[in-house]
């Protein structure tokens, strides 16, 4: 593998800080990035181990923004009416954003976080509290196969792709459908999105990439969504090869194309990519100096994992944002892992309290501007750094 990208030591990106801790150290992991010329994958180059990450302290919930509770509520739609299907198991089903959305007795949820675990399995949908391998596959379908097996913002977190395609290969009925959405690497370095790499992101997919690594398993990519989710996501739909229900659409080598065209088969696009980032961190800082300098009072807003890899990569802390607002109940209360600046709860932003805010959580930037017309109107601002940063 050869690096492109260094982002410093980082913490763990969701280790959020209780204040009895503050002064104690934090564990910090080097975080570099890298590209894979055989397979044309991108990943991160030390990886820690998942239970140090997924366990039954998980912070994120996927279901604390509308944005995300619709996107779910229209797949799970568009679903039913394309695959109709019997048996589901959702690999990574957090706190049931997705789950919801079926019968209880026609899905089935894996999810190592326990405490997300316990959220689905109130709402008594049958959720296993694992790690998705073979030896799980085979729990769950010693009766029936699955005819379609979701997972969202999951196969991105998981190092041993392997083993996640032998199990889904066992799980899956021979018409079965995969479905797989994750961040667009393609997106994400146009967009010099690189808060999308942290300890917990080890892959940003690329087609390219995932179709080196579906053809091991016999599967392979017969359309392709773009979905604005996270910053641009895709969401792949997959068979077995011996499946010949679904032809391949025409999206795929669109995709595949348009990926080509930009380089993302070629070590120099990330090399440039590394440049952008630099340039990026540069003009981030000179605008934070520049507000602060003038006398603004600068908040958070979305104490995202993203954030993390932004705030410690560019050395921005207490001296330059107060504190984040944020709705998850977790996190409130918290620091923000490394540059420990408080997590507030959140309430409706007003030129009274604020002059300018950054937006963390930027992926929800629609979002959350509706929710803050007044604000804006009354003179408010935000500084972004996606794709490149500004003031708006
Ligand atoms: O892959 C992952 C994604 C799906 O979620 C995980 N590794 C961890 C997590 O990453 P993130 O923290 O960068 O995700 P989000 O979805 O960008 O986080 C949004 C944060 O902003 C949440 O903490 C909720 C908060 N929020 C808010 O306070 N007000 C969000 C919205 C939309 C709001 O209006």
């Amino acid at each position: 593998m050869k690096k492109f990208l260094n982002l410093g030591f980082q913490p763990l990106a969701n280790s959020y800080i209780k204040k009895k801790n503050l002064k104690k150290k934090e564990e910090k992991f080097k975080l570099e990035v890298g590209f894979n010329s055989k397979n044309y994958l991108v990943s991160i180059i030390n990886t820690i181990p998942k239970e140090k990450m997924f366990n039954s302290e998980y912070p994120y919930k996927s279901s604390e923004s509308k944005t995300m509770k619709k996107s779910f509520k229209d797949l799970t739609r568009k679903i039913k009416i394309r695959y109709e299907p019997k048996f589901v198991i959702e690999i990574g089903s957090n706190d049931g954003v997705f789950l919801k959305n079926f019968n209880k007795n026609s899905i089935v949820g894996v999810e190592p976080c326990k405490n997300l675990a316990k959220i689905t399995r109130k709402k008594k949908y049958k959720t296993f509290s694992k790690y998705w391998n073979l030896k799980l596959a085979k729990k769950i379908t010693s009766m029936k196969k699955a005819n379609l097996i979701y997972s969202a913002n999951t196969l991105s977190h998981i190092q041993n792709l392997d083993e996640i395609f032998k199990a889904v290969n066992f799980a899956l009925s021979k018409n079965g459908v995969l479905i797989l959405e994750d961040p667009s690497l393609l997106e994400c370095i146009k967009n010099v999105a690189y808060d999308q790499f942290y300890c917990e992101h080890i892959y940003v997919f690329s087609t390219i990439a995932l179709k080196e690594v579906l053809k091991k398993f016999n599967l392979e990519i017969f359309d392709i969504e773009h979905t604005k989710t996270h910053g641009g996501s895709n969401r792949y739909h997959i068979k077995k090869k011996i499946n010949n229900i679904y032809k391949i659409r025409d999206s795929v080598k669109k995709e595949i194309k348009n990926e080509i065209r930009f380089g993302l088969h070629k070590f120099s696009t990330y090399k440039k990519f590394g440049l952008e980032v630099k340039k990026s961190k540069k003009k981030l800082l000179n605008i934070f100096s520049k507000m602060k300098k003038n006398k603004n009072q600068i908040i958070g807003y979305g104490a995202t994992a993203k954030s993390c890899t932004v705030l410690n990569y560019c050395k921005i802390d207490t001296n330059f944002i107060d504190y984040f607002t944020d709705t998850t109940s977790y996190k409130i209360g918290r620091y923000l892992p490394g540059s420990k600046i408080l997590i507030k709860k959140y309430k409706k932003l007003s030129k009274k309290d604020v002059d300018v805010v950054f937006l963390g959580a930027w992926n929800f930037k629609k979002e959350i501007f509706d929710k803050e017309k007044n604000f804006i109107k009354e003179g408010g601002k935000f500084i972004t750094h996606i794709p490149y940063p500004k003031i708006i």
